[in-house]
């Protein structure tokens, strides 16, 4: 770990830092439950692909810090539904982030335990403000490019994907006819406020 300031690269056409400490896969045999269409879920099941990927750069995980990297959506579908992050609330809930998207088209799915919901684009060269309280999950939109971004955080916030992985979120991304279309979750099972 740095004990100085220090520097990494993020070239734009990559979107991949040029040093990072950890690198997670995401398969998606982590997302039982998530997706919509269970019968395409078990279909894609035995090949189990990589969905996701996070490169991160390793600091101590208190208050004061950032924790910082990127990730990358690989593009794909599971039914309509598209390739995404599991998504999850901090677990210090009043925490914010900061994300920069680097390549490829997404979408960020957003609710916090109030009840509000947003579904947000996220272009390269977006900043995306994620306000503490609320969870967050990224859609890789494009069915044929990746989805890169960076992202920063504090690093005391900690992560809570179970509220998620019991409730889902509100709303879900779907292609429709060729396009990205926000439909309520049929399955969320979330206490309404
Ligand atoms: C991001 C996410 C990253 C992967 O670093 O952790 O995009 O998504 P999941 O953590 O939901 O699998 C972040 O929001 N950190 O707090
Ligand atoms: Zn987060």
């Amino acid at each position: 770990m740095q004990n100085q300031p220090f520097t990494f690269e993020l070239p734009f056409d990559s979107g991949l830092p040029t040093t990072w400490d950890t690198h997670t896969t995401r398969r998606l045999s982590s997302m039982k439950g998530q997706y919509a269409d269970h019968a395409a879920y078990a279909a894609l099941l035995p090949d189990d692909p990589i969905l996701y990927e996070v490169y991160e750069i390793k600091r101590p995980e208190i208050e004061g810090e950032l924790l910082q990297g990127v990730t990358v959506i690989h593009p794909g579908k599971v039914g309509d539904e598209y390739f995404m992050t599991k998504g999850h609330f901090h677990k210090v809930l009043e925490t914010g982030e900061v994300y920069l998207c680097l390549r490829g088209e997404g979408m960020m799915v957003l609710e916090n335990p109030e009840g509000d919901s947003s579904v947000l684009p996220f272009r390269p060269g977006q900043v995306l403000y994620v306000l503490p309280r609320w969870a967050h999950r990224s859609v890789n939109v494009s069915t044929s490019e990746d989805l890169v971004f960076f992202f920063a955080y504090p690093g005391n916030a900690g992560h809570d994907y179970g509220t998620i992985e019991q409730q889902g979120f509100r709303k879900l991304v779907v292609e429709d006819d060729g396009t990205p279309q926000i439909i309520d979750n049929p399955r969320w099972q979330g206490q309404k406020p």
